[in-house]
């Protein structure tokens, strides 16, 4: 492209220059539901650049202006297919060692190529997550920005996609005060495109989005059905799960389709993660899923699934690794998973955002129920109407892109924010929000201590149907005794999880059990907490803080180096501590 006049170096003078990429959202209401679809995984090796004076959106790099109106090249400060690669999906931190902290922007680009495959064809480019923000242009124009680092998200290209493509995408990991996390996180958020970025070919109708779950309160024997689909507004869908012998025909009026019918599944619950296939058709377009029939809900102290009360012998867990980052992969769940079933346990608190997709459908498999959590963190800016946007944003992606798995049965909207009346307003809306999004399932939260009352009191509670609490005797705060006096002056009307409580411990320090960061410290606070937890009848499940120790930069003592500590497990994953015994013989012995 060439410039206009004066158009090269105006860009220096430009304060407000991320306003004009600003103009399309991409959010939870263009979200594309993904299953069972034919993907093209744009994956691989891209060319990237850090950018930390985000030269490349003052200076409208996407437009790749190299030559000015009367074609006399211009010194331009880009050489896009000069760069470096950098694998996506990778956190830049983990792939170079000048990366290991970087947190501002990085810039990609990759070309493809594309070729229709019928006339009516629609295209659609879709990334799994992109840390924190996404400026994505293609072919020379801004087609769309996304906010918040671990949901997915999906614009349609038919009209921009060429034959020969470039692909721009400018990645923002750095943090401020309004965002969602803020600034002061205890982990490492890391930075890039760190999960898959993908084509999606459709017919001109699609269906763009379904929830499928078995009805509360109905004996098991009702299957839910809602729909949403782009184009063709009126017709007929089929829903087919053939090894329920069900052929349901749904009606879709307006671009929306609902359906109730009779089935009676083998109900899916970590002894028997039974999935079904399931398969939903309209105009051509068609979704398939393996989806799990369960039911979860309160009942005064009690959580029931499938209708028999269950104690959820659970361990928090990071998106983190030591070699790469917020970078899953399948092996790495399972292993977790295999941790968490050494240890007895049977769920997970994914702690504190969004992990990946492949998590739940795991989970799901393998028989473990999880807690699903958005980054709503500590000091959050809770008096910002655009941090609540992107906040009930975060949320509403992930519900949309997790409500068909079985192994999620809670939503919390946060974790450890103070009682004010501005986080009270804040996070009820967001616990409002989840209950119209999934009637099905439990909304909580990670809530403190009052401790001037020395009581499990927030006023968020009265908006939440479990109750998460964290407290840290034996480790932040001493006297097990004052955690006796808390227990007995809480009456909660629901059920609590214990959702974090542990001490720290460098792997291989050992020492006598007073000694601080010695893993016999550390298994001594565990046994100390279940002692004292287990004479108390309103709790109904423990997620200890934490399964393996995680990156976290405001941990710099000698034991930390840059570690948060409080895991089970070393972060290099070869040294089970003690305290991993003390919890696995634990929840050995409750049912
Ligand atoms: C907490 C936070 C968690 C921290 C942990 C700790 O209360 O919820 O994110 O990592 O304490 O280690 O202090």
């Amino acid at each position: 492209m060439c410039a206009k006049k004066d158009e090269a170096y105006a860009d220096i003078h430009e304060v407000d220059y991320r306003a004009s990429y600003m103009r399309n959202r991409l959010q939870a209401s263009g979200l594309l539901a993904i299953a069972g679809r034919k993907a093209e995984l744009l994956n691989g090796e891209w060319h990237f650049m850090e950018d930390p004076y985000e030269s490349s959106l003052r200076g409208h790099w996407y437009k790749e202006i190299t030559t000015d109106a009367d074609g006399r090249q211009l010194p331009s400060d880009f050489d896009p297919d000069d760069w470096g690669y950098m694998h996506v999906p990778s956190c830049w931190n983990m792939e170079r060692p000048e990366l290991y902290y970087y947190e501002n922007l990085g810039m990609y680009m990759r070309t493809f190529r594309y070729t229709r495959h019928t006339e009516d064809e629609r295209v659609f480019l879709h990334f799994e997550g992109a840390q924190y923000r996404a400026y994505v242009f293609l072919n020379g124009q801004c087609i769309g920005y996304h906010d918040g680092g671990s949901t997915p998200f999906t614009i349609e290209i038919t009209k921009t996609v060429q034959k020969e493509n470039r692909l721009f995408v400018s990645v923002d990991a750095s943090r401020s005060h309004d965002r969602v996390p803020t600034e002061n996180t205890d982990w490492f958020n890391y930075g890039g495109l760190y999960r898959d970025v993908m084509l999606i070919r459709t017919g001109k109708t699609l269906i763009t989005d379904w929830f499928v779950r078995l009805r509360r309160n109905s004996g098991f024997k009702t299957i839910d059905v809602d729909m949403t689909v782009d184009g063709v507004s009126e017709g007929n869908a089929f829903l087919e799960i053939p090894e329920l012998g069900v052929k349901q025909e749904i009606t879709v009026k307006n671009g929306k389709g609902s359906g109730s019918f009779y089935a009676e599944p083998e109900l899916w619950s970590p002894e028997n993660p039974k999935l079904y296939e399931v398969k939903l058709s309209y105009e051509g377009d068609t979704l398939s899923d393996r989806i799990g029939f369960r039911e979860i809900r309160v009942e005064g102290n009690n959580i029931l699934l499938n209708g028999k009360e269950r104690f959820l012998k659970g361990i928090c867990v990071h998106e983190d690794h030591i070699d790469m980052g917020k970078c899953n992969t399948d092996e790495n769940i399972r292993e977790i998973i295999q941790n968490l079933k050494d240890l007895h346990g049977v769920f997970l608190r994914l702690a504190h955002y969004p992990h990946t997709r492949r998590f739940a459908q795991i989970a799901d498999e393998l028989g473990v129920m999880l807690w699903e959590e958005i980054p709503v963190y500590w000091a959050i800016d809770f008096t910002n109407p655009k941090t609540y946007e992107d906040a009930e944003n975060q949320l509403s992606e992930l519900i949309k892109r997790d409500r068909n798995r079985a192994s999620v049965i809670i939503w919390s909207v946060g974790n450890e924010n103070p009682d004010t009346d501005e986080r009270l307003s804040f996070m009820s809306r967001l616990a409002k929000k989840a209950h119209e999004l999934d009637e099905t399932r439990c909304v909580s939260a990670a809530c403190l201590v009052n401790m001037k009352k020395l009581k499990f009191e927030d006023r968020l509670m009265e908006h939440l149907d479990i109750i998460g609490q964290n407290e840290y005797y034996g480790w932040y705060t001493p006297n097990f005794e004052e955690l006796l006096t808390i227990l007995d002056n809480s009456q909660p009307t629901k059920p609590v999880i214990i959702t974090e409580f542990g001490g720290g411990a460098a792997a291989g320090n050992h020492g006598p059990s007073d000694m601080m960061w010695t893993e016999e410290f550390q298994a001594e606070i565990y046994r100390k907490q279940f002692a004292v937890q287990k004479k108390c009848p309103f709790i109904k499940g423990s997620t200890p803080w934490i399964m393996i120790d995680f990156r976290a930069e405001r941990r710099l003592n000698r034991y930390q180096k840059g570690y948060n500590r409080k895991g089970l497990i070393s972060s290099d994953r070869k040294t089970k501590k003690l305290a991993f015994k003390v919890v696995s013989d634990y929840y050995k012995e409750i049912k």
